[in-house]
């Protein structure tokens, strides 16, 4: 199995973070997206990271489809519960936090257009989205160790990625520790672990 990524995909990063969670051996390729020669869209017609090439040749996207699969690849630590609403649960924290990033990753493709093309409404109103829901994930994670049910889980490492994102990109603009200290401990945690640390956005 090989995975195209980049490094600082927060969706590539998750799975990434998965596979080692779950000690899965997979190779992982680091693709230029803008290169001509980028072999992603050959394996995704989206055109996105994170795509997984199985040994047969046949591709999985996205994230979630991904980190679902290698979930499920061996029985032991699962990320992704087997109860039915433990799983709704978590996989309603991986949307919430996925979506933060998406919106987080538009404001930051819209600032890479020069000046006069940006659309200030558009930034604000994608602006909005996270700051709605980095409100929402930090009341609803409060004092709890872990985001779902007290176990580390795919949403915790879903809302990590979306974190370590916001932490390279707009770290001028989102102050974690003052405005969201619940998810500011929650990062602070899972720093402690080795997926994360091999796994850290790089700037650039
Ligand atoms: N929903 C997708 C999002 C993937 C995504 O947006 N990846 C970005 C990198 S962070 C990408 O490949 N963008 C290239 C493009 O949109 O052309 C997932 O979870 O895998």
């Amino acid at each position: 199995m090989k995975l195209l990524y980049t490094v600082n995909s927060p969706y590539a990063r998750k799975v990434r973070i998965v596979a080692a969670e779950k000690h899965i051996d997979v190779q992982l390729q680091e693709v230029v997206l803008s290169a001509p020669d980028c072999p992603v869209k050959d394996y995704n017609p989206l055109g996105k990271v994170p795509v997984l090439i199985l040994a047969d040749g046949d591709s999985l996207y996205d994230s979630r489809v991904i980190a679902e699969y290698f979930d499920n690849r061996t029985p032991l630590a699962h990320l992704i519960p087997k109860d039915n609403g433990a799983k709704s649960a978590v996989r309603r924290w991986e949307a919430l936090a996925d979506g933060v990033c998406d919106a987080a990753v538009a404001v930051m493709l819209e600032q890479r257009k020069p000046q006069p093309m940006q659309d200030a409404a558009f930034i604000d109103k994608q602006m909005d989205k996270v700051t709605r829901g980095l409100t929402v994930l930090n009341n609803d994670l409060g004092q709890n160790k872990w985001c779902v049910d007290d176990a580390f889980s795919l949403a915790d490492i879903a809302v990590g990625c979306t974190l370590g994102y916001l932490g390279l990109r707009f770290s001028q603009v989102i102050n974690l520790a003052e405005d969201y200290a619940n998810l500011d401990r929650l990062q602070a945690s899972l720093l402690q672990r080795q997926s994360f640390k091999d796994t850290l956005p790089v700037a650039n």
